[in-house]
């Protein structure tokens, strides 16, 4: 069936619950960090305004988005939080490299969450090109870090 929902900035309400007590795992890629700063401003704007504490919400830096599964392994390991949310951009180039990192993380981050049922979120842009990540990160088509943030809420209240 055909959906009209293709931004979750747009989303509806359903599963929205209280998050003022729960903990979250903002992990946040450097590579291509013009892009993950602003994924992350997106995510934390999000969960402060559904009503997260700033003192529940902890941020940790990877080199790259290669390293977001094992990040988020250490994140989803620590009782305390809830949900985490993965931040990176991978820039499509000239190698198969692309593949290989998406694939990876994609792989990742789903067997991290499964592990340890916890929702872990898939927050990483794959873009052909530096200014479709721009529009993605703040631009015309919205904030995928904000996007997370919202699937990071809703999975908890699901
Ligand atoms: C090596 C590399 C390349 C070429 N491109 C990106 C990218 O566009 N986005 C990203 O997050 N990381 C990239 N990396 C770095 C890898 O994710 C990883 O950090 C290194 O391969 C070291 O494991």
């Amino acid at each position: 069936m055909a959906s009209t929902l293709k931004n979750l900035s747009q989303h509806s309400d359903s599963n929205i619950q209280d998050i003022s007590s729960k903990k979250f795992g903002l992990l946040v890629s450097e590579w291509n960090d013009e892009i993950t700063e602003s994924l992350y401003s997106g995510a934390l704007e999000t969960l402060l305004r559904y009503g997260a504490k700033r003192e529940n919400i902890f941020r940790k830096n990877v080199p790259g988005s290669f390293e977001l599964p094992l990040g988020a392994q250490w994140m989803a390991r620590q009782e305390g939080i809830d949900a985490v949310i993965c931040l990176g951009c991978v820039i499509q180039g000239e190698t198969r490299h692309f593949e290989f990192i998406c694939n990876a993380v994609a792989q990742g981050i789903t067997q991290v969450g499964l592990n340890f049922d916890k929702p872990v979120i898939f927050g990483v842009l794959t873009p052909d090109t530096q200014q479709q990540a721009l529009d993605r990160a703040g631009g015309k088509h919205g904030n995928k870090g904000d996007e997370a943030a919202i699937t990071a809420i809703k999975m908890l209240g699901f």
